[in-house]
């Protein structure tokens, strides 16, 4: 009997090596421990067999089964570890792969410039303020000294909404709106967009300024000239730029002034983006006007005065070297890439 229980196990053992997944292991195990398994078999047989000799044939099926399940526990746990090393391998990542990029976007070139200039004039102790862009006549024009019949209202092609309602054709309301609820000490910039119905090659019917005003004690022209130098040298990174003012003429200002700076492109020796002349006009500025402090109840016994404004596309094409103002508003992705 000890034999063919030997050659059981033998089989049994051979069954279980050859076993490669746990489904087959799982139908080894039935074969021979199931309910009608080989094993179990011999176990119902032992009534069958001598009393005397049933304890000793008894032990040997015992010890049989116990190293049958011993060899399927062992098995089961060889198959699982080298299933689990199949997928840690299928599923590794390969890192020299190209990642997917996500598109990421940026700043348009005049936002970049807008805020650039309104970082510089922080620095220098300017608060940033904005304001409306639907506005009234009086805030627009009458209080800048450009009252009904002035001419400067048709230079300035306002878009109207009704008799008393337009769109803003420049950022100086929202300085007025400043003086009439505020007390000088005043060094404010107002950045915005502003509305001209004019369209060529080098006006849009919208576009952005900014717009300076300094009212205090003794504010001269000359802080005037060396705030305008200074924010110029440090929006080009040219300590070589140079300035120039010319007289001019703006209702809210007097006297007025436009300045030039030396020609980013050729330094001053000459070229079609300064008009061969080596200059290039860039803002306008001025002492500001007795008629604008009477309008706002500034006394102009103690304060007086500066401002200036500089269209803020022209700032961006000269610091880009773009040559084409319709370039900011075409939104072509092509050249706002070249941006961010
Ligand atoms: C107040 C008083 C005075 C603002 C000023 C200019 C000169 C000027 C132009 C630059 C290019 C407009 O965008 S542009 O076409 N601006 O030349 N602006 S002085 O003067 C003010 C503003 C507010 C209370």
């Amino acid at each position: 009997m000890s034999q063919p229980l030997e050659s059981l196990l033998d089989n049994a053992i051979q069954a279980i090596e050859q076993s490669d997944d746990l489904m087959s292991l799982e139908a080894v195990r039935v074969a021979f421990l199931g309910k009608k398994g080989e094993v179990t078999a011999r176990l119902k047989g032992l009534g069958q067999i001598s009393a005397a000799e049933r304890p000793v044939v008894g032990q040997e099926i015992n010890r049989i089964k116990l190293r049958i399940q011993k060899e399927l526990e062992q098995r089961k746990s060889f198959i699982s570890e080298r299933l689990i090393a199949d997928k840690l391998i299928s599923d590794t990542v390969d890192v020299t792969l190209p990642g997917r990029h996500s598109q990421s976007g940026g700043l348009h070139p005049v936002t970049l410039t807008m805020n650039r200039i309104q970082k510089m004039f922080s620095k220098l102790g300017f608060d940033i303020v904005e304001g409306p862009e639907v506005e009234d006549e009086f805030h627009n024009f009458e209080a800048l000294n450009i009252p009904v019949h002035h001419p400067a209202r048709a230079m300035h092609d306002t878009f109207y909404f009704d008799d008393d309602r337009l769109l803003r054709t420049h950022t100086s309301p929202v300085q007025i709106r400043v003086l009439e609820n505020q007390q000088p000490p005043v060094r404010i910039i107002a950045p915005g967009r502003v509305y001209r119905c004019d369209s060529d090659l080098t006006h849009t019917p919208m576009f952005h300024q900014v717009e300076g005003l300094m009212i205090d004690e003794q504010v001269s022209f000359s802080g005037l000239k060396g705030t305008l130098e200074h924010f110029l040298k440090l929006f080009f990174e040219r300590d070589d730029l140079k300035t120039r003012f010319r007289p001019s003429y703006f209702p809210f200002t007097e006297p007025s002034m436009e300045a030039d700076i030396s020609c980013v492109m050729c330094s001053g020796s000459g070229c079609r983006v300064c008009g061969y002349t080596g200059w290039i006009e860039i803002l306008g500025c001025g002492m500001v006007h007795p008629e604008v402090f009477r309008h706002t109840g500034v006394d102009s016994d103690i304060y007086t005065g500066y401002a200036f404004g500089l269209g803020v596309e022209r700032m961006a094409m000269l610091r880009y070297g773009v040559n084409d103002l319709r370039l900011f508003f075409e939104n072509d992705l092509r050249f706002l890439r070249q941006f961010s």
